[in-house]
């Protein structure tokens, strides 16, 4: 592993901040969502009810509690943290022309806290996040608009934070809209809710076209304010496999990855991919994308590619290569791996695979921004928690992707640990499901002290960060 390795960890301002409503920010789109839970879905709503339990906005109060948190993350030997900008604390509504001087200073002070500790920052400018006044006013990504506003708040972070901050990146896990039945991955990407009858897939291709401009926008301005500046994409790379070796699982496998991944051909090599353009035209969709906005994608191309990595898929075929490929129905179990209890495939091999595949296809620097192991901690009377099996889930992808770097010989930046002080979970908007190496004391009714402690992980972390991973 190389000696400047960026081991660290990762949350989203919006799991962990609260504040939601502090020195002028306004509300973003996760303020809006309500906590799930066991057969329950989290929701979207228009009004804040004052009975109802909004896990966003007290979350673990990091707001507040930043300095002690980042003095942990230093004991833990840190070398970098990677969080989010809440564009509601800078841009309130999302489009007004001048930004909010007390938002950016809260980044500002936290930012040079993190340095003054030894750690970077790395930073997503929209983790599933907008103004919710975009939403309201514009309807979210459908609207062209929206490429103006994010570029600003781009720009506007980009230029305040150059010399704190080298690496970005612009949409979290862009390509979580793939799946558009899944109504809370489409708001929180792209604060589009449907109406009835709508043609769903017609909507979230425009509004990630509209996204895809937007970020290589971006990319060619931070550049331009400062050529140092490493920005990057960040997808949700669940690699699906063919079932079988028969060829029509193959092709199956195929189809299913292009859609899945056609977002990264946007970002990485600033083109519409073939395979996409013709799906497009077969649909006869009528996209609004016009001959400057593919100038735009090719003079954006990204830097790195960040990903996050938790799982794989399978899928068996019927011998298409097809991009109407449905997740809910054309996925299946690969009976050689096991889940978590949130069903969530734990596949360690998948990581070395997808490092390669990633390197091979992009020969780009790539930086692993998220992998973990979600729990029901049980903190035990004394204060300990006892999370061997976070421990044995997180040896195994680490040991997989230092052969994907030492044998394999891809080029890996770092490596950030999801969640790695207890949070709130994005798909359940639970506290309950935690990944942290530090226990944060905060329920799921919004009860508890918000005390930190540290679990048995913590000390383990600790000694793979101080051995650049010789000792896991
Ligand atoms: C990723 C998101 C994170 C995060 C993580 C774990 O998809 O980028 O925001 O929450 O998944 O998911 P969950 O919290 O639902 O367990």
């Amino acid at each position: 592993m190389r000696k400047d390795f960026l081991w660290g960890g990762a949350v989203a301002a919006h799991q962990v901040e609260g504040g939601y409503n502090e020195k002028g920010k306004g509300l973003n789109v996760s303020d809006m969502m309500t906590v799930g839970g066991v057969g329950k879905k989290r929701q979207i709503t228009d009004t804040i009810l004052p009975n109802e339990f909004y896990p966003n906005h007290e979350a673990i109060d990091f707001y507040h509690h930043y300095k002690e948190d980042i003095a942990l993350f230093k004991e833990m030997g840190f070398k970098c943290f990677r969080t989010s900008i809440s564009w509601a604390r800078i841009f309130p509504q999302g489009d007004e022309l001048e930004p909010n001087e007390d938002g950016l200073k809260f980044y500002d002070e936290m930012f040079d806290e993190l340095l003054k500790n030894g750690i970077q920052p790395v930073i997503t400018l929209s983790h599933f996040e907008m103004p919710y006044g975009l939403v309201k006013k514009y309807g979210g990504w459908r609207n062209r608009k929206l490429i103006d506003c994010f570029v600003r708040f781009a720009k506007v972070c980009f230029e305040r934070y150059q010399h704190q901050v080298k690496y970005w990146m612009t949409f979290n896990e862009i390509n979580n809209q793939a799946n558009y039945k899944a109504d809370v991955a489409v708001f929180t990407n792209s604060g589009i809710l449907f109406e009835e009858g709508e043609d769903r897939e017609a909507i979230v291709y425009q509004a990630a076209l509209y996204e895809l401009i937007a970020s290589a926008k971006a990319v060619k301005i931070a550049h331009e304010i400062n050529p140092d500046l490493m920005i990057g994409c960040m997808m949700a790379m669940t690699p699906i496999y063919p079932y079988s070796c028969n060829p029509d699982d193959m092709l199956k496998a195929v189809g299913a990855n292009h859609k899945r991944f056609w977002y990264l051909d946007v970002h990485a090599r600033g083109i519409i991919p073939g395979y996409m353009k013709s799906f497009f035209k077969r649909k006869g969709y009528d996209l609004d994308l016009t001959q400057e906005d593919l100038e735009a994608l090719k003079h954006g191309c990204v830097d790195y590619i960040g990903f996050s990595y938790y799982m794989s898929f399978a899928t068996k075929g019927d011998g298409n290569i097809n991009l109407d490929y449905d997740e809910e129905n054309d996925l299946c179990d690969n009976p050689y791996i096991q889940k978590t209890q949130w069903g969530w495939p734990i596949d360690a091999k998948g990581l070395r695979y997808t490092l390669n595949w990633l390197y091979d296809r992009y020969q780009l620097p790539m930086f692993i921004v998220e992998n973990g192991f979600g729990a029901i901690d049980q903190k035990e009377v004394d204060g300990s928690v006892h999370d061997q099996y976070r421990i044995d889930y997180l040896k195994e992808h680490i040991q997989e992707m230092k052969k994907a770097v030492d044998i394999d010989g891809v080029d890996l930046l770092g490596y950030t640990v999801w969640g790695c002080i207890d949070c709130v979970s994005f798909s359940t908007g639970e506290m309950k499901k935690r990944y942290g190496f530090i226990y944060v004391d905060k329920n799921n009714d919004g009860s508890g002290s918000l005390k930190r402690s540290k679990k048995d992980s913590f000390e383990w972390y600790k000694k793979v960060i101080e051995t650049n991973g010789e000792v896991l």
